[in-house]
């Protein structure tokens, strides 16, 4: 499988994640990279450096304001003399105004946030930016080639919204390629979504419209993060209805269980007529995942790259979750090597 990852993905290192009330060292270390580039060496996977795509994919998605907060957040933290990484502390939450961003950026931090877990510090710009062309490469060799493409994506997207970071996440790599695929003439792009978490905004970018059929399989939002969306009863908007499907699944769920979930998803979306399947991978559906309660083992993960595979689509898999660090490199080489059968 032909693979792409850039080494810029190591500019954040971040030093605190915030859980429960104490900082800890972050779940989503740049360590997990290393982990997985060793198992690919193994499996005898080249991997490549992506180009350079600038800026024009994110703002097709993305808000202009939010890219620049991102953008510029951290020299402008660091000239107001903060010592340390920044963590929102107030949000414009339901009874409060949403329709003001406040000149303050303690202000601006809350409101460009939904969850306090991920902090912004020195180089997350710039490696959120090298996992977008990462994504970026990934598509461009399966457009041009109808062959699969892995994504070494760092950091992750899924969670990131239109104007919105958290979860891990800033730039949300599986939307800016699915819209680079409608941009470059592809009329129907299905985007499905295996991480443990759902999907939020990715289904948040996409709600209202039909070009992009969004499926997530994730642990029930009742009892798990983000907690406010990935319900059964969130099936898309407008011209969006019935283009968006949601199977949330309680802790320890059974293997044979998720497959059906995941079986029914693949057919939803050979249905909606999808020419290209792009994957947001999260292997923290991995049983001895640190902060997920799926029960995945290593095989499942090759029976998913298998069925992954019999969707016979062109296929884009990028990197989300995974926080079993000794394990993701072997989890995610097992999904590649399913696929490639
Ligand atoms: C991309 C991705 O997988 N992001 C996940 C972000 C989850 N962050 C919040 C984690 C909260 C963990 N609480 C679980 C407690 C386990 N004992
Ligand atoms: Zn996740």
């Amino acid at each position: 499988m032909k693979t792409f990852f850039s080494d810029q993905s190591f500019r954040r290192q971040a030093a605190t994640e915030l859980h429960g009330s104490t900082l800890v060292a972050p779940y989503e270390t740049p360590r997990r990279m290393e982990i997985v580039l060793e198992a690919l060496e193994r499996a005898g996977l080249e991997v490549h450096a992506p180009g350079k795509y600038g800026l024009a994919p994110v703002e097709a998605v993305h808000d202009a304001g939010y890219i620049d907060f991102i953008a510029h957040f951290w020299p402008r933290w660091q000239a107001e003399g903060h010592p340390g990484e920044a963590i929102p502390s107030i949000w414009p939450a339901r009874t409060l105004r949403a329709d003001r961003i406040p000149r303050s950026l303690e202000g601006q931090l809350g409101y460009y946030a939904l969850a306090a877990e991920t902090s912004l510090c020195e180089g997350t710009y710039e490696a959120a930016l090298a996992s977008k062309d990462t994504a970026l490469a990934a598509l461009e060799y399966t457009l041009e080639t109808g062959k699969p493409s892995f994504g070494l994506c760092r950091p992750p997207g899924h969670h990131a919204a239109t104007d919105q970071f958290g979860g891990y996440c800033f730039f949300n790599n599986a939307a800016i390629a699915a819209q680079r695929a409608l941009d470059n003439g592809h009329k129907r792009v299905a985007v499905l979504d295996v991480d443990f978490h759902h999907g939020n905004g990715t289904q948040q970018i996409f709600y209202r419209r039909s070009d992009v059929f969004f499926a997530s399989l994730h642990g029930d939002p009742d009892v798990t993060f983000p907690y406010y969306s990935g319900y059964a009863d969130e099936t898309g908007e407008g011209e969006g209805e019935g283009f968006t499907a949601n199977y949330p699944m309680a802790p320890g769920t059974k293997v044979s269980t998720w497959m059906a979930a995941l079986d029914d998803a693949l057919e939803r979306i050979a249905r909606a007529e999808s020419e290209l399947l792009i994957v947001s991978l999260g292997v923290d559906i991995f049983e001895n995942d640190p902060i997920s309660t799926f029960t995945f083992k290593r095989d499942d993960f090759a029976a998913l790259g298998k069925r992954l595979a019999e969707a016979g689509l062109p296929c884009v898999l990028l990197m989300e979750g995974g926080y079993a660090v000794d394990d993701i490199g072997a989890n995610v080489v097992s999904v590649l090597q399913g696929f490639e059968g």
